[in-house]
């Protein structure tokens, strides 16, 4: 392990909000056991049928409100107290779990749970309440054109200048809590290694990811993660940041 690393990316899955009582997606008692994927995840579902669209997510959405963030995501922010490098936080959940912990710098590439996006003309909604086919757009004023604001199969993601930026510019890479088999997401890792930094998995068990990762920590991100940021805290040197890195 480096000294202090230039620069921290951590990337999050939704195994990282397991301890949250959160589902993942494709573990035993996983969010997608119950319902078809082409059903709910891809941009012809919501085509097809958005009523059934905005209903699952407006369920969710009920769901996900009412978590609270657990130590893994606690660390996080512990970890851009007290550590002289820029963190940031690249996320496929759509949870807001890292805001509510106080984590910086995230971004949320899978899309938002509290946010509906206007097909019309792209003004982004903020709101935890249900959104549906009736739903006006407060810019535009169009019915009916608002859209859950997660990344379907077949859509592009979200942020992605700056999580290229990131990666490039990255001393340290870790993965928390993602089973890496969904793409572009699972080649970050790749991205990161082949630009010179240290990469790091925290999950339950061995991934398809594997061989891109230095090091592999086996366990609940909720115990192992705030372990690693202590240790990384405490061998710390304290040098002030290369502003030019972040
Ligand atoms: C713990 C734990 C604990 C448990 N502690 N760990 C290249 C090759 C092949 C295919 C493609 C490719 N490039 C693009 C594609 C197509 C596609 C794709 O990847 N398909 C694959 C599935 C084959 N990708 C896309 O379509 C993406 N868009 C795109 O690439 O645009 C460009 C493009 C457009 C058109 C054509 C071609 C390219 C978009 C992907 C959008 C993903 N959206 C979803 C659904 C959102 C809906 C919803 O929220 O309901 O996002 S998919 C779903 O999976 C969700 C998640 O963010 C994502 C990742 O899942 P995650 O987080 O890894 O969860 P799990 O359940 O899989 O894993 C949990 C892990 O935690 C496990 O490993 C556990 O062990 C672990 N764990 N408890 C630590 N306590």
């Amino acid at each position: 392990m480096q000294k202090n690393c230039k620069n921290i990316v951590i990337l999050t899955g939704a195994g990282i909000s397991a301890e949250s009582g959160l589902a993942t997606f494709r573990g035993s008692d996983g969010l997608w056991n119950n319902c078809r994927i082409e059903d709910v995840a891809t941009v012809e579902a919501f085509q097809r049928n958005p009523e059934y669209v905005h209903a699952f997510y407006n369920d969710l959405k009920k769901e996900l409100v009412k978590a609270k963030p657990n130590p893994a995501h606690l660390a996080i922010t512990r970890l851009q107290e007290n550590y002289p490098a820029a963190v940031s936080v690249v996320t496929q959940n759509v949870d807001t779990l890292h805001e509510k912990a106080g984590n910086k710098n995230v971004y949320h590439i899978h899309g938002q749970i509290n946010q509906a996006v206007c097909l019309n003309c792209g003004h982004i909604l903020e709101t935890f309440g249900d959104v549906d086919t009736q739903t006006v757009c407060p810019l535009c004023g169009v019915q009916g054109m608002m859209k859950p604001n997660i990344v379907f199969f077949g859509e592009n993601l979200l942020c992605m200048n700056r999580v290229e930026h990131l990666l490039d510019n990255c001393g340290l890479f870790i993965s928390v809590g993602t089973s890496g088999v969904v793409f572009p997401a699972a080649s970050f890792v790749q991205i990161a290694k082949y630009n010179g930094a240290e990469t790091y998995e925290f999950n339950m068990e061995k991934t398809s990811n594997n061989f891109y990762f230095d090091r592999h920590i086996y366990g609940p991100a909720g115990t192992t993660l705030p372990a690693f940021v202590d240790e990384l805290i405490k061998n710390r040197e304290d040098s002030p940041q290369d502003p030019e890195s972040a």
